[in-house]
């Protein structure tokens, strides 16, 4: 039963001594405040926590402080909450931390929740009946507009089990956490427990955390072993999203765990100092100006933030905006999660937003798609948002910057490729490992490479094609390799190109020498033919010739490729004829001298100074037809 039951994290909310503590106790049987100051001044200071189980519902209850003084504490708390629980006093009504909390309810997208009429044995009929009105009035509008307001005494315990049942009907109606994402744990707690080590708590936001599990620390980015696990106050193999969960860590003390850190798989994400959101600006905040500083609080987690916005230079109370969040500290951060921004000073809550963007670049000026490439990532699908991401990025996005910036899952990454893929919105330039470029990218680099053989034809008539290496590198740096090399496979599939080996060439594309050239490849072939082995300088039979240099030298290259003639040292070329009779003559010699062979009497045989004949002896043992035995060479 319990791995099917849902887990369900229930937040209070409202004003300091409003009875949000004593109502927890009330419901759960634990009293949250666990600090020996908060027992000896009977208010809450920090987080609390307490469980319960009501049928096929798991609660996980975060108790806050109300105290206008703790509210970044209750911010800690408040992330990740999926219910809660409006305490309201009945003797005291709506006061400024009830509006400040609730108002963080609804900036942080809480769905849905119960209100607590607290203190009712305090009250006559016609004064809660009163507050009731207010309440209603207050709410008016908003996600609590609905939520059953239950009047209850902590003390009398009047209410409590009605209350139990609006909260069990309303877990049923919030929407759960996934636990097949990637996991979260935002850290709220850290200690160390003696003979265990270093405990970190949190609410599990998403995916799930075993015993046995290696994961990584943000925004150190310290891999970690997970020891042991625990939700609701019990050892469990795996806790799951939407659970209160503790994990006992191996590999570290717990005074460099705070809270603010993250636990996530390890190296999935990145951390980041640029945010990308939508902001929304409370009616009762002051205008925000273009570079504001405000504190930043995402989940636990908090830090200063300077306001850039897109477009218009402030922010009027009431109004929402596309902005970027330039924080002061490293933060890891993923699409779709919910902050709160309070302003610098003094310090009061002002709004709050999504993240869209959280690996988002510097804003440019010149970067005028951003404003039109966010509001894609705010309402588009998967396969939409992934494509405006690909579109964004000339050099292309692997499979790991996509996850690192969306938080989706590998498997989901592709299917949404695959779709992109085949509709042709986005080029699949490889798959294992997955790598997408911009359609029109890719078109520009084919067009491109295409392009660069063609115009080293025609600069090297006399060269049979452009090597691959030089092909790549004529393209610079803004094309990955396996993008070329995608460009290069298509076009010689469409039979646009050719390779061979390491040259790439225009398909059927030939070498053709001019009258003039083909006369001087034949005076060059004779030059050396005529010569036997007693060859002539290169640079002379060159020199010799009607066409300038460069031309001369590319048309010995083409009889050097077509081994017409062999280079035999860098000075030294040869006829290929005057070669095979030479391995003919050594195989006559052999046969009936015998197979040692002297350089004086190789000399003589072949009637060649000691200048060709030492190199041709290197030749020929290079080429295995003879090998070296002391002064003598034996014919093999
Ligand atoms: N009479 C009465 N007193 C209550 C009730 N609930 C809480 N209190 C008292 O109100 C004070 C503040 O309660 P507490 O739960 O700490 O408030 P919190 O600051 O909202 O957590 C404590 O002295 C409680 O005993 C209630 O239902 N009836
Ligand atoms: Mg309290």
């Amino acid at each position: 039963m319990p791995t099917e039951s849902k887990n369900v994290i229930v937040g209070t909310a409202g004003h300091i001594d409003h009875g949000k503590s004593a109502l927890v106790e009330a419901l759960t049987g634990t009293h949250p405040d666990r600090l020996e100051e908060e027992k000896r001044r009977g208010i809450t200071i920090d987080l609390g926590f307490a469980f319960l189980e009501e049928e096929d519902v798991r609660f996980g209850f975060v108790d806050v402080p109300g105290h206008e003084r703790f509210v970044s504490n209750m911010l800690a708390g408040a992330a990740g909450v999926d219910l809660v629980v409006l305490v309201i006093a009945a003797d005291e009504s709506i006061k400024p931390q009830t509006r400040e909390h609730f108002d963080i309810c609804r900036l942080l997208g809480v769905k849905r929740g119960v209100v607590a009429l607290t203190k009712s044995d305090l009250v006559d009929a016609d004064t809660l009946g009163l507050v009731h009105l207010e309440i209603e009035e207050y709410l008016h509008g908003s996600f609590l507009e609905n939520a059953a307001i239950v009047p209850v005494s902590a003390k009398t315990r009047a209410g409590l089990a009605e209350f139990k049942s609006e909260l069990h009907r309303a877990a049923l109606e919030a929407p759960g956490k996934n636990s097949a994402r990637y996991f979260r744990l935002p850290i709220d707690r850290s200690f160390a427990i003696k003979g265990f080590g270093a405990v970190v708590t949190g609410t599990l936001i998403s995916g799930s955390v075993g015993v046995g599990d290696e994961v990584e620390l943000f925004p150190e980015r310290k891999r970690l072993r997970v020891r042991g696990v625990q939700s609701g106050g019990k050892s469990v193999d795996r806790a799951l999203a939407g659970q209160r969960t503790a994990v006992n860590l191996a590999g570290i003390e717990h005074t460099a765990l705070q809270r603010g850190m993250v636990l996530a798989p390890p190296g999935k994400f990145r951390t980041s100092r640029r945010l990308d959101a939508r902001i929304n600006l409370l009616p009762s905040a002051a205008k925000l100006k273009q570079h504001d500083q405000v504190h930043f609080h995402l989940g636990p987690s908090e830090t200063i933030a300077k306001i850039h916005f897109y477009g218009g230079n402030d922010l009027l109370p009431g109004q929402s905006a596309f902005v970027q969040l330039r924080l002061q500290s490293e933060m890891l951060a993923l699409p779709g999660d919910r902050f709160i921004v309070r302003q610098f000073s003094p310090i009061t809550t002002i709004g709050g937003g999504e993240v869209l963007d959280a690996l988002a670049r510097r804003p440019l000026t010149r970067d005028t798609g951003r404003v039109a490439f966010l509001e894609i990532l705010e309402r588009g699908n998967r396969a939409e948002s992934l494509a405006a991401m690909v579109e964004r990025a000339p050099l292309g996005l692997a499979l790991e910057d996509i996850v690192a910036r969306s938080g989706w899952l590998d498997s989901e990454v592709r299917d949404a490729a695959r779709a992109l893929g085949s509709s042709g919105q986005v080029k699949i330039v490889s798959s294992e490992p997955l790598l997408l470029v911009p359609a029109k990218i890719f078109t520009d680099v084919q067009q491109n490479v295409a392009a660069k053989v063609e115009t080293f034809h025609k600069e090297n008539p006399l060269v049979p094609g452009i090597t691959r290496e030089n092909l790549r590198s004529s393209l610079g740096r803004r094309v990955r390799t396996e993008t070329f090399r995608a460009a290069l496979e298509e076009l010689v599939a469409q039979k646009k190109l050719e390779t061979q080996g390491e040259i790439i060439k225009r398909a059927g594309a030939t070498v053709s020498l001019d009258p003039e050239e083909a006369r001087t490849k034949l005076q060059i072939e004779t030059a050396f033919a005529g010569a036997g082995l007693t060859v002539p300088a290169v640079k002379e039979v060159l020199g010799g010739l009607p066409v300038e240099a460069k031309r001369a030298e590319r048309i010995l290259q083409i009889l050097l490729r077509e081994k017409v003639l062999v280079r035999v040292t860098p000075e030294l070329i040869f006829h290929r004829d005057a070669l095979s009779q030479l391995r003919a003559h050594l195989g006559s010699y052999k046969k009936t001298k015998g197979d040692r062979i002297s350089v004086p009497v190789f000399k003589e045989l072949t009637g060649i100074t000691r200048k060709y004949a030492i190199p041709l002896l290197e030749y020929l043992d290079r080429e295995r037809v003879t090998r070296r035995a002391g002064d003598e060479r034996v014919i093999l």
